[in-house]
């Protein structure tokens, strides 16, 4: 038994992303990104309700800088949709740095929704392609399902965690993230970024669960 709050079938928790290619040694890692691998997984087994995203990139996806002549990676730019980051290339379909981390154990989980697989449009939330429109039907399963509270750990905390928070949290779930569980990549202060904005919109951030 852990020490926070109840967990009950009401409950879910959304893994957003705990893959290779996000840990030391991969493609585009997040420092300690391999930290939260035993954070979740054991966290994982207090939970009935699992959900994974896995990021799931075409070889010449457009976030990638690899496709942009002259630019680099982290390099800010607008896309047609708005503000994008570019990437080095990451979390390629199929290979073996888009895998779970070989740590992560979480049998019971009962959905894997795959994100960022349209070439021409990346995809941080787990609800909402970068265009804000394109939905990727994770609202509605959890809807469907009859889910109140969305849990929310994995990589990276400043990205694919944070918009993943905002957008369950305008689609009407009680939000909480647990920093224990998360990492960041934090370009720009983007990390307290990150933080001042997922509280300001009701998202319940702690420490540990
Ligand atoms: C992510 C950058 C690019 C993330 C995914 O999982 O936070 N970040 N693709
Ligand atoms: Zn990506």
């Amino acid at each position: 038994m852990g020490a926070g709050p109840t967990i009950d079938d009401r409950d879910v928790l959304l893994v957003v992303d705990v893959q290779t290619d996000f840990c030391p040694g991969g493609a585009l890692p997040v420092a300690e990104g391999d930290a939260v691998v035993p954070v979740v997984t054991r966290l994982a087994e207090r939970f009935r309700h699992v959900v994974l995203t896995q990021d799931w990139h075409p070889p010449d996806h457009r976030s990638f800088a690899s496709v942009h002549a002259g630019r680099a990676p982290f390099e800010a730019v607008t896309f047609d949709y708005g503000p994008q980051v570019l990437w080095p290339d990451h979390c390629v379909q199929d290979t073996p740095g888009a895998a779970f981390h070989p740590g992560l154990v979480i049998p019971h989980a009962a959905l894997v929704l795959r994100k960022g697989f349209r070439r021409d449009i990346d995809s941080y939330s787990a609800f909402f392609e970068n265009d804000r429109r394109t939905p990727t039907g994770l609202g509605g399963y959890l809807r469907e399902r009859g889910f109140d509270r969305v849990v929310v750990v994995g990589l990276a905390f400043d990205f694919c965690v944070r918009w993943s928070a905002e957008d369950g949290r305008a689609a009407g779930f009680d939000v909480v993230v647990v920093e224990e569980g998360c990492r960041g990549i934090d370009l720009d202060g983007s990390v307290a970024a990150t933080r001042d904005a997922l509280v300001s919109q009701g998202v319940r951030l702690i420490d540990t669960w």
